[in-house]
């Protein structure tokens, strides 16, 4: 094992603040995301006023090799655009074999899935010390349905990469909203 990698065997996650000490950490604010979110003109009404923080990933990323993983700590905030929660954007991986690993650490959330035809989609319940496996060629945007920041790792093979052009290009043929209290999985004409 190389000098570099055996500095890196250990990394300390803050589950609270979704970040990983010493890593890099991304924000994702709603006007970058406005597109992702059916009710356009919601989306607008609302960064009249703020512009709110949407999602923010920390990496983590020790070695590149066929062999290696990387980490991923992410945290959704709570809010919604008109009736649709916050959400990543979502995205294939750009080597669309490769699966990933979701252990939820926080919060209330559901892992929309989508294959490349869009056609099935599946709305699965994220909770606390809970897994999800997304299998490859699918597309997973992560949707928080709770009160609370929803905080999560994903676990990668180092070479998924990210195609967020392919499923930005249609989006998610589903969208999850608010209904009778709960949220929902309707088809994106339905809302
Ligand atoms: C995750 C995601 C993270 C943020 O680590 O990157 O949830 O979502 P977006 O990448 O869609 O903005 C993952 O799925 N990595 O492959
Ligand atoms: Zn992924």
């Amino acid at each position: 094992m190389n000098d570099h990698l055996m500095e890196q065997l250990l990394s300390a996650y803050d589950p609270a603040a979704g970040t990983i000490a010493g890593r890099p950490r991304v924000e994702r604010r709603l006007s970058e995301l406005a597109p992702c979110f059916a009710d356009q003109a919601a989306g607008r009404e609302v960064l009249r006023h703020a512009d709110p923080l949407v999602y923010a990933v920390s990496t983590f990323a020790p070695a590149d090799g066929a062999g290696d993983l990387h980490y991923g700590l992410a945290q959704v905030m709570p809010g919604r655009v008109g009736r649709e929660y916050f959400m990543t954007k979502g995205h294939f991986h750009a080597w669309r074999e490769a699966a990933e690993f979701y252990f939820t650490l926080s919060g209330e959330g559901l892992m929309l899935l989508e294959g490349e035809t869009g056609g099935r989609a599946q709305a699965v319940p994220m909770r606390p010390r809970e897994a999800v496996y997304v299998p490859g060629r699918t597309a997973h945007r992560t949707v928080n349905v709770g009160p609370e920041p929803l905080t999560f790792l994903g676990v990668y093979p180092a070479r998924a990469g990210y195609d967020y052009g392919a499923i930005a290009a249609r989006n998610f043929r589903h969208v999850i909203v608010a209904r009778d209290g709960g949220p929902a999985m309707i088809p994106r004409e339905e809302y």
